[in-house]
């Protein structure tokens, strides 16, 4: 053997035992596990933010976020309004499970009008319902939850009690830094201390702001900006605008602060609303707004960025809900889903990566009650939303009306009764055109799912006649009958 090729063997065993350290370190300390990053707005609606298209808003935080990370163009919360909305999210539960349905009630409205007795609310979670934060908590991250809790009342119990490490509830009335009327920047800069202080350890952030919920407020040197902009055709409140601006201005701190931590590459950052923008906001293409299970109420924007992991730019159009993202951050931070644990949503690790597709089939909605105003193309000039419930599927989306299907014939007259409306988003977004009396099979289809995810999930249906009203049903009853044959099945009610 010449001395070159003995030379050659020795450096490559040196090279295969350096490898081996390597792999014996890493054995030893595995990687840290991302932060986790969420942003969660309060009554942001889909159109609401400049990447989605508003023609007076301006969001270029959110839209460079948008930029460095994957959106879901068919990203859903779990409810129409706050309080259902965030019980969903924190315990990774459709409502069935855990009955936060409403904010304070399911029955708002005029009484006189309500066909059925609503299923009762609930005000929040209670300790023993295991929650994402205390899911990280157990694997070792600290948390942080700062601003809009809502999961309080009888029910429900305070964030230091559901797996927060620190908490700063704060409400939208002033803050410590001057002029910061919806108070985001205090809860951005609260938050940024908690990431400088938890830096050399995984942390994660709730930073659920307040902002845009009404009464709007904004900082006056940017409600003056909006008033000097010449309106859109589609929005056109400066207040509106000033007010989501400074959400936005806000959400530029906290990611330059991640830069300037140096931790920006090793954590995922998720922005996302709890529901649709007030009638304060069109929602146009979108049909209804805040408080409709219409998609003007459900449908929001959704952000994920992770370095390393998302590609910068992309696009995802599955249907996604705010409940994925407990089981999402566990996937993160390399956590096992809590023992005994129901998780309704699916880790959007395949969706993320761009290597496969999500196994479920289908998601919901359940809301038992009513829900007063009526909103921009609602269904009804009395109420936001009637009992209702609602499965998507691919791109069909059906909503199952209670009062018509339970008082007025049920699947014997699906033809007539307008119990159920279907849609196709693909091609109908706006649901205005209800396909379920001409294609009878997808309907059927749809809602045999929806019967069959009642069952599974136990869900609490509105199964009786409002007391005040069953005279008035009565004397309908009759009156029905006798009109039987004049009557005809109405077509897409707006
Ligand atoms: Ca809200």
């Amino acid at each position: 053997m010449t001395s070159r090729i003995l030379c050659r063997i020795a450096t490559l065993s040196l090279t295969l035992l350096a490898a081996a350290l390597v792999t014996n370190l890493q054995a030893a300390d595995p990687p840290r596990p991302p932060n986790i990053v969420f942003i969660f707005a309060d009554d942001l609606g889909w159109k609401d933010v400049a990447y989605q298209g508003s023609d007076f808003m301006e969001t270029p935080n959110i839209d460079r976020l948008a930029q460095q990370g994957m959106v879901f163009t068919n990203g859903y919360a779990s409810a129409g309004n706050c309080q259902p909305s965030r019980a969903c999210l924190l315990s990774g539960t459709y409502t069935p499970r855990h009955h936060v349905y409403a904010v304070n009630s399911t029955e708002r409205g005029p009484k006189e009008l309500m066909r059925l007795t609503p299923v009762p609310n609930k005000s929040g979670l209670p300790p023993e319902n295991v929650t994402f934060a205390d899911a990280l908590q157990a694997a070792g991250y600290a948390t942080g939850m700062f601003g809009k809790w809502h999961l309080g009342g009888p029910d429900g119990a305070p964030p230091a009690e559901q797996g927060f490490d620190v908490v700063l509830e704060k409400n939208g009335q002033g803050g410590s830094i001057t002029d910061d009327p919806k108070a985001v920047f205090t809860l951005t800069s609260a938050a940024c201390e908690f990431m400088e202080k938890h830096r050399e350890r995984p942390f994660f952030v709730y930073l659920a702001h307040h902002a845009i919920h009404t009464g709007l407020q904004a900082r006056s040197e940017t409600l003056q900006k909006f008033k000097a902009k010449p309106p859109g055709e589609q929005h056109h409140n400066p207040l509106y605008a000033a007010c989501t601006y400074d959400l936005d201005d806000s959400i530029g701190r906290l990611l330059a602060k991640l830069d300037e931590l140096k931790l920006a590459d090793n954590t995922l950052v998720v922005f996302t609303s709890d529901n649709g923008g007030t009638n304060q906001s069109s929602q146009e293409p979108l049909r209804g707004n805040k408080g409709c299970y219409y998609e003007g109420g459900i449908r929001e924007p959704f952000i994920v960025r992770w370095p390393g992991v998302v590609k910068p730019g992309s696009k995802c159009d599955a249907p996604v809900i705010n409940i994925d993202l407990f089981p999402t951050f566990l996937a993160a931070a390399g956590a096992k889903p809590p023992p005994g644990k129901t998780l309704d949503g699916e880790s959007l690790f395949p969706l993320l990566t761009q290597q496969g597709e999500l196994h479920r089939k289908s998601i919901f909605w359940h809301f038992p009650g009513y829900l007063d105003r009526p909103v921009i193309r609602g269904r009804d000039a009395q109420f936001r939303t009637r009992p209702v419930s609602v499965i998507r599927q691919k791109d069909w989306k059906l909503h199952l009306y209670h009062e018509e299907w339970l008082l007025d014939g049920g699947r014997e007259k699906l033809d007539t009764n307008n119990a159920v409306e279907l849609y196709n988003l693909k091609d109908d977004i706006g649901e205005r055109n209800n396909l379920a009396a001409k294609n009878p099979e997808q309907r059927d289809a749809l809602l045999n799912d929806l019967l069959a995810w009642f069952e599974e999930t136990d869900a609490l249906l509105p199964t009786k006649r409002a007391p005040q009203n069953e005279k008035r049903e009565a004397a309908t009853d009759q009156r029905v009958k006798g009109k039987k044959k004049r009557l005809q099945a109405p077509s897409n009610r707006e």
